[in-house]
């Protein structure tokens, strides 16, 4: 893989002019024509005031204006901080002030005040005052979805990123003619992980988030997807033709879902990852067993204690907060990731969060394993298994589903009762509610258990 020296847009805009780079929204952008985008916006930022080291809220759910601010900002030598517009006042009142931002560039309704706003780019202001490309400074603030506390804001070099993605194209063919759709929000690490996959290769990326996912699909090689999105694209029987290659992740992942793909004629890989990593660290071709993979070039596991602990090129410089960057990795240089694994087979395999775990009668229960049962039912597209609290055993699970058609709770014991302990079959069943569904990618266990326990 050849070396990017220059900002990647500018790189293949000299070696690739003419080659479609971007397309989305009924608008198509060759490189050269993508890196002229950039000067413009860039330009019209740093009018603004936006100069290199200066960080810049990007608040907005997905959309080409989004994309191409989040590049011409990074061109800025900007530090970027994509904000999911859903996250609520009052957490970002907290938040916010301990990242140093200088500026909002808000695509969303307004909904964040205490920034200086940045204006739509408008008609050429001039020229873009060159800043130098230089791989180790910090080019965006990606807030961790940690289960309890504020988020964290993990910084990542553009080498970080550029280094994440060759790993997982060392493993996934990219070639040039390919497209990779933006199928997961730039507010999060696999959103990100896309578009510097897409800047690695000098591929093409699509991004329409105004359509429905089987449409958006239309004419795209790529794309990364949550099993969830998966399972609704089989169940409505919609494949794409053009589809061949889906890099699944963000949760476990259902053999049985990868094989009902591969059927369907979508290549599958299943890939391990997180924000502190610049997204993908292992990844395998799907197959029948239910592990991630083995390490990505670069990537190095360490079990201890059945704790995940992680080393990897694509690892985040650290924390951002009070205008210092906070070690996220031991004296080792090891990020210990709070995930429970094991090798087995030479692969990893994930069990689930070491923080879930919950005791019902003295006995541990990692509600993942039993989430991972009810996940092969054919009718479950996602399982949640929570504690509530129960005067007799301390706590007891009782699982969430999103299913298609009803599901009787004997049938849904049946289904476990082979598999399980007693003391781990759920005590209840609830259809998951519409109201959990909205939002990022990932539904925060936090709310399924508070919702949960509201229903005793
Ligand atoms: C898992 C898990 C797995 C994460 N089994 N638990 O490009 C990609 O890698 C990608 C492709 C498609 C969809 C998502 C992705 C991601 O990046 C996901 C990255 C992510 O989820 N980051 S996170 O910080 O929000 O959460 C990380 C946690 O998610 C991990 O620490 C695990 O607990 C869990 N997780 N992949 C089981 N395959």
């Amino acid at each position: 893989m050849v070396m990017l020296n220059d900002w990647p847009w500018q790189h293949w805009a000299k070696r690739r002019p003419t080659h479609p780079a971007l397309r989305g929204e009924g608008a198509h952008y060759s490189w050269a024509a993508l890196a002229a985008e950039l000067d413009r916006r860039a330009a019209a930022y740093q009018a603004q005031g936006v100069e290199a080291g200066c960080g810049v809220a990007l608040r907005g759910k997905n959309s080409l204006a989004l994309l191409l601010d989040y590049l011409a900002l990074i061109q800025c030598g900007a530090r970027v901080l994509v904000l999911n517009p859903q996250l609520p006042p009052a957490l970002l009142a907290q938040l916010l002030p301990g990242l140093t931002l200088s500026f909002l560039r808000d695509h969303a309704a307004p909904g964040v005040t205490g920034l200086p706003p940045l204006q739509p780019p408008g008609a050429a202001p001039g020229g873009c005052t060159t800043v130098v490309f230089q791989p180790s400074r910090l080019a965006t603030l990606t807030l961790t979805s940690g289960s309890s506390g504020l988020p964290k804001a993990a910084a990542h070099s553009i080498a970080a990123h550029l280094a994440s993605a060759a790993g997982v194209l060392a493993l996934i063919p990219f070639p040039a003619e390919a497209c990779w759709l933006l199928s997961l929000p730039l507010f999060h690490v696999s959103g990100q992980g896309i578009v510097w996959r897409w800047l690695r290769a000098g591929a093409a990326l699509a991004v329409e988030p105004q359509l429905p996912l089987a449409q958006a699909l239309a004419g795209c090689t790529h794309a990364s997807l949550v099993p969830t999105q998966l399972w609704r694209l089989l169940e409505q029987g919609q494949v794409p033709e053009a589809l061949h290659a889906v890099l699944l992740g963000g949760a476990a992942i259902p053999p049985a879902l990868t094989a009902r793909a591969e059927q369907a004629g979508i290549r599958c890989w299943c890939g391990y990852g997180m924000t502190e990593m610049a997204s993908t660290i292992c990844a395998k071709r799907a197959d029948t067993h239910p592990g991630v993979g083995q390490p990505l070039a670069g990537c190095e596991i360490n079990i201890v204690e059945e704790e995940v602990l992680i080393r990897a090129p694509g690892q985040a410089a650290g924390y951002w907060r009070d205008g210092e960057l906070h070690p996220l990795a031991d004296e080792e240089g090891w990020y210990h990731s709070r995930d429970r694994g094991l090798m087995a087979a030479g692969e990893l395999q994930i069990l689930g969060r070491l923080d879930n775990l919950f005791f019902s009668g003295g006995e541990g229960i990692q509600p993942e394993a039993i989430e991972q049962l009810l996940a092969r039912h054919p009718q479950v597209a996602q399982a949640f298994v929570v504690p509530v609290e129960d005067a007799q055993f301390g706590h007891r699970p009782v699982a969430v589903l999103e299913a298609s058609g009803a599901l009787q709770p004997a049938q849904l014991t049946q289904w476990l009762a082979a598999q399980l302990p007693r003391y781990q079959l759920p005590v209840a069943y609830y259809p998951l509610p519409e109201s959990l569904k909205q939002g990022g990618i990932k539904i925060p266990r936090s709310r399924v258990q508070q919702w949960a326990a509201a229903q005793q």
